[in-house]
C-alpha cells in the first residue's frame, strides 16, 4: 500500500478566500440564472443564442451541481474531522437513473430553474429529458443500491459507494420484428456533467504472476505475490446528494486503465500495435456491465471486474479516507462494509492480504480485523445464481487471494469439527472449496464465514435463506443470520416520480412525510373521505394521461382511455413468470374470439409489459417474442377492440418507470412462491397507489400484511405447497388435460395464430410450460384468472377500488428505503447518524 498523496497548499495562503468556506451561488432566480448563463458560457463555450438542447442540459446540470458542491466538500470535511464511522457499500452495480431532477429535488431549486430558465426563454422539462440515464445496473439489485445511498445521504449517515465506471452499462433493447434486438448503452457520449474524475489518484491493481515464500529481516517466514501484469483503477466521483438536508455523500466508480509500465515494457520490445492492444486489454475490464441477472456468469473477465473494483475501494479507503498513521487494527471502527451479493466478495481475501503481506500483520491479526469489517446481503434463491469461481480461473488470475481462501477455509472447517466432531458429510457439506462439477470457491459461503451478519432482502426470503440455502451455517451460528427487508426511496419513487399525489398527500397531512414515510398511515381516515378519493382519482387519471403522452412519443403507441391499466415490468425471468400473465391475455381473447365470451364483457384492460432479457438467455428472448406477436394480433384483432389491448415499450428502464408506475392500476407480481427474493418494484407501485396481484413471494407477504387481505389480491401456491407439489413431481400435461380452457389457450399459440401461420414459431415456450417448466406456470393458471375475475369485480366498483388504493398508498410507509437503512443501522452496522 502506497504513502498518503500529498494534499494541499505547499506553504501558507494568505488570500482571505483561500481559508473561507467554499461559496455558494445565490439561492435566487437571479443567481440562478447568472450561474446558468456562466456555465453556458465558459463550460460550454457558448453563447445562449447559438447553444444546443445538450448544451443547455450540461450548462443546468453543472448549475446544480454548484449549488451542491458546498455541502460536497464540506460533509468530507465534517465527517473526516469526526472520525466518523463509514458504511462503504461495495457493490457491483448501481442503476441510478437520471441525476438532474433528484439534484433539484435535493437543493429545493426546482421552482426557482423553472423560472430561470423560463426568463431564458428555456423549458426545464425539455432540458431534463435530454439527460441519457445511468443504467449501471441490471434490476433490483443494482436500483436497490441506489436507493440505499440517497437514503444514507438524506439520514445524515457517512458512506462512500464502491463500484465501477461501466463505459457501457445495461444494452440498449430494441425490437425487431418483436424480437429482443440489442444496442450499446453510450450513456458517456454528450458528456458526463455528474462526475469528477480523478486520475491523480488512481490505484494500482495486480493480476496473475505467483507466489514465493521468504524470510523478513525479522526471520518471520512471508509470503510474496509477484503478479504478472496490472491496471490502473481511476475515481470518479458521484454527489449523492441528502434530501434538504445539507450532506452530501459520495459514489466513487472506478474506470480502468493502462499503467505505464505495461506499455513500456512493450514499447521497449518495439511493438507499437502490441502496446496499444495492451492498453485496449487493460480498458476492456471496466468497458461494459454483464448484463445477466440473476444468472452469473463464469467468465474470467467478469472476476477481473470484480476483484478490480473491490481493489481499488479497499486501498482508497485506507490511503486516502484514513488519516496517516492509522493503526489498521482498528479499522472496523472506521468502516463497515456491506458486501452487495457475492459480486464483491473477493474483498474479503484482499484485505486480508493487504494485512497480512503488505502491513505486516499475522493471521489471527488479520482475521480478526477483516472478520469485524464485512457483512454480506443475499440477493436470491436460486441455486444457479450462487457464484462459484473455479480455482483455475481463480489461482491463474489471483494466485494469492485462493492461497488465502484456502486457509481461511481450513480454519474454518477445524471450527466446525470442533463444534460437530467427526461429521465429515457436514464438514464436506459446509466447505468453501466445492469438488464438482470442478473444484471452485462457493463465493456465498465465503462471505458467510467472514461476515458478522448475513441478511436476506425480505422476510420470507430471510427464513428460506436459513433452512435452504445456508441450513448448516445458521445452525452452527443462529445470530448471524437476519433479515432487512428491502425498501425504496420515496423522493425519487414518489416526489419526482409522481408529483400530484405527493402534493395532495402534503395538502393532507402537511409537509415531513418525505423523511418520515410511516407518516402516509395519517391518510387513512381520507380512504372515506369523498373529496380526497375523487382528487385522488383524478390524480391517477392524470398520471394516465401523462403516460399516455409519453408512449405516443417515445414508442407511438397508443394507450386508449378508461382502460384497467394492468402493468407487468421488471426483468424477463421464467420464475417471474411472464408467461402466466400471457396466458391470461390469450385466454381472455380466445373466449371472446370463439364466442365463449362476449367482447362486452370484458372489462377494458390495457396489459404494459417492460422487460429486458439477458442477451444470452434464450427461454427469455423467445417470451419476448410471443408477448410481441400476442400484442400485434389483439391489438389489431376487431373481436376485442376497445376492450383489450397489449403495449410493449421497448427499453425499460428507471426513467419509464417512473412515468409507467404512478398511471399503473394493477401491479404484476406473480413470480411462483419461493423465488423473488423480495422484488423492490412491487413496493414503488402499491406506494403509488396500484393494487397488486400477486403470489405469496418476497416481499408480497409483507405489502399484503400491511395493506390487509381485502385490497391484495393474493393468488397461487405458497411456499410450502411449492416444494410439495416438487416432491409428489410437478406433471404439467395435466393441467392442459384436465382444464379445458388453458388447453384451448395453449392451442391456440400452437395453432399458428399468433405467428402467421407458423404452428413452430413458439414452440420452445409453449413445450416448456407443457413438459418442463421449474416455474409451475401453469400449476397456478387457474387460481391466477380466478383472481383477475375477482380483479374486474372490484374495478367495476370504481369508489371501492379507490379506496382500497389509497389504502395502499396509506399502509406502505414501511417500504421507504430509509427503515431499511435504519434497520441496517442497528442490526448490522451497529452504528448512528452523524448529528
Ligand atoms: C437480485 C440478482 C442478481 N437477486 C446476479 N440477484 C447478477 C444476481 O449480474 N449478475 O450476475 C445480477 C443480479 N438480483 C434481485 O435483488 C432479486 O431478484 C429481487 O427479488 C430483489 O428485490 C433485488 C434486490 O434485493
Amino acid at each position: 500500500v502506497s504513502g498518503h498523496r500529498t494534499l494541499g497548499p505547499t506553504s501558507t495562503p494568505t488570500h482571505p478566500l483561500a481559508t473561507a468556506p467554499v461559496g455558494m451561488p445565490a439561492h435566487s432566480v437571479d443567481g440562478f440564472v447568472r450561474e446558468f448563463l456562466h456555465e453556458l458560457n465558459t463550460n460550454q463555450g457558448v453563447a445562449l443564442s447559438r447553444s444546443s438542447a445538450n448544451d443547455q442540459y450540461l450548462a443546468l446540470a453543472s448549475t446544480v451541481r454548484n449549488y451542491l458542491m458546498a455541502r460536497w466538500l464540506e460533509t468530507s470535511r465534517r465527517t473526516r474531522e469526526a472520525k466518523a464511522k463509514t458504511i462503504g457499500y461495495l457493490s457491483a452495480e448501481y442503476l441510478l437513473g437520471r441525476q438532474l431532477g433528484n439534484a433539484l429535488l435535493a437543493t429545493d431549486l426546482n421552482e426557482i430553474a423553472e423560472k430561470g430558465l423560463a426568463l431564458c426563454g428555456l423549458d426545464l422539462v425539455t432540458l431534463r429529458n435530454q439527460e441519457v440515464e445511468p443504467g449501471l445496473g441490471n434490476g433490483g439489485l443494482g436500483r436497490l443500491a441506489a436507493c440505499f445511498i440517497d437514503s444514507l445521504a438524506t439520514m445524515d449517515v457517512p458512506c462512500i459507494g464502491y463500484g465501477i465506471r461501466y463505459e457501457y452499462g445495461i444494452f440498449r433493447q430494441t425490437f425487431v420484428d418483436g424480437r429482443q434486438v440489442e444496442e450499446t448503452d453510450t450513456w458517456l457520449a454528450l458528456g458526463s456533467p455528474w462526475e469528477f474524475p480523478h486520475p491523480e489518484a488512481s490505484v494500482q491493481v495486480d493480476f496473475g504472476g505467483h507466489t514465493e515464500r521468504y524470510v523478513d529481516a525479522d526471520g518471520e517466514e512471508r509470503t510474496r505475490w509477484v503478479p504478472s501484469w496490472n491496471v490502473l483503477g481511476v475515481p470518479y466521483n458521484y454527489m449523492v446528494p441528502g434530501y434538504l438536508n445539507g450532506r452530501v455523500n459520495t459514489l466513487r466508480l472506478w474506470s480502468a486503465q493502462a499503467t505505464k509500465a505495461f506499455d513500456l515494457q512493450i514499447f521497449n520490445a518495439g511493438d507499437y500495435a502490441q502496446a496499444v492492444r495492451a492498453q485496449t486489454f487493460a480498458e476492456n475490464i471496466s468497458k461494459v456491465l454483464y448484463p445477466e441477472d440473476s444468472t452469473p456468469q463464469g467468465k474470467e473477465l467478469r472476476l477481473q471486474q470484480q476483484y478490480f473494483f473491490v481493489a481499488c475501494s479497499l486501498r482508497d479507503f485506507i490511503d486516502n479516507e484514513l488519516e496517516e498513521g492509522f493503526d489498521l487494527h482498528n479499522l472496523a471502527d472506521r468502516i463497515t462494509y456491506q458486501l452487495n451479493d457475492t459480486h464483491p466478495v473477493i474483498a474479503v481475501p484482499e484485505l486480508m492480504r493487504l494485512l497480512i503481506d503488505v502491513r505486516g500483520f499475522s493471521w489471527d491479526e488479520a482475521w480478526e480485523v477483516t472478520s469485524k469489517c464485512f457483512n454480506y446481503t443475499c440477493h436470491t434463491l436460486l441455486p444457479e445464481a450462487l457464484e462459484v469461481w473455479s480455482t483455475e480461473l481463480l489461482g491463474r488470475l489471483l494466485p494469492r487471494h485462493l492461497e488465502i481462501v484456502y486457509r481461511i477455509n481450513d480454519q474454518f472447517l477445524a471450527e466446525v469439527d470442533k463444534t460437530f466432531p467427526g461429521d465429515g458429510l457436514r464438514t464436506r457439506r459446509m466447505s468453501i472449496i466445492s469438488e464438482y462439477p470442478e473444484r471452485g470457491v462457493r463465493m456465498a459461503y465465503l462471505a458467510t464465514v467472514a461476515a458478522g451478519k448475513v441478511n436476506g432482502v425480505a422476510a420470507l426470503h430471510s427464513q428460506l435463506l436459513r433452512d435452504k440455502v445456508l441450513p448448516d451455517f445458521s445452525e452452527l451460528w443462529p445470530d448471524k443470520f437476519t433479515n432487512v427487508t428491502n425498501g425504496v426511496t420515496p423522493r425519487r419513487f414518489v416526489k419526482l416520480a409522481n408529483p400530484k399525489l405527493s402534493d395532495l398527500i402534503t395538502d393532507a397531512i402537511g409537509p415531513g412525510w418525505l423523511t418520515n414515510l410511516e407518516r402516509l398511515k395519517e391518510l387513512e381516515p381520507y380512504a372515506d373521505d369523498p373529496e380526497f378519493k375523487a382528487s385522488f382519482a383524478a390524480v391517477k387519471a392524470s398520471n394516465k394521461q401523462r403516460l399516455t403522452a409519453l408512449l405516443k412519443t417515445r414508442d407511438d403507441i397508443d394507450l386508449p382511455d378508461g382502460h384497467l391499466l394492468d402493468v407487468m415490468v421488471k426483468r424477463l425471468h421464467e420464475y417471474k413468470r411472464q408467461s402466466l400473465k400471457l396466458l391470461h391475455i390469450v385466454s381472455l381473447y380466445e373466449q371472446v374470439l370463439s364466442g365463449k365470451l362476449p367482447a362486452s364483457a370484458l372489462t377494458p384492460r390495457t396489459v404494459v409489459f417492460g422487460a429486458k432479457a439477458a442477451p444470452g438467455y434464450r427461454m427469455a428472448k423467445d417470451t419476448i417474442h410471443l408477448i410481441n406477436k400476442v400484442a400485434m394480433k389483439v391489438n389489431s384483432a376487431p373481436e376485442v377492440e376497445g376492450r383489450l389491448k397489449v403495449a410493449f415499450p421497448a427499453n425499460y428502464n428507471v426513467t419509464l418507470a417512473e412515468k409507467l408506475i404512478p398511471a399503473a392500476d394493477l401491479s404484476e407480481q406473480i413470480s411462483l412462491a419461493g423465488m423473488e427474493a423480495s422484488g423492490t418494484g412491487n413496493m414503488k407501485f402499491a406506494l403509488n397507489g396500484a393494487l397488486t396481484i400477486g403470489t405469496d413471494d418476497g416481499a408480497n407477504v409483507e405489502i399484503r400484511q400491511l395493506v390487509g387481505d381485502k385490497h391484495f389480491f393474493l393468488f397461487g401456491m405458497d411456499e410450502p405447497a411449492v416444494t410439495e407439489l416438487g416432491a409428489k413431481g410437478y406433471h404439467p400435461g395435466a393441467y392442459y388435460e384436465s382444464n379445458p380452457q388453458l388447453r384451448a389457450t395453449l392451442d391456440l399459440i400452437l395453432s399458428g395464430h399468433f405467428s402467421d401461420g407458423d404452428p413452430h414459431a413458439f414452440d420452445s415456450v409453449v413445450f416448456n410450460l407443457l413438459h418442463q417448466d421449474r416455474f409451475m406456470a401453469l400449476a397456478d393458471f387457474q387460481s391466477y384468472v380466478d383472481t383477475q375475475a375477482l380483479v374486474e369485480q372490484r374495478y367495476a366498483d370504481q369508489d371501492a377500488w379507490t379506496r382500497s388504493a389509497i389504502l395502499n398508498v396509506a399502509r406502505t410507509g414501511y417500504f421507504s428505503s430509509d427503515r431499511s437503512m435504519r434497520d441496517y443501522l442497528q442490526r448490522i452496522w451497529h452504528t448512528s447518524p452523524m448529528l
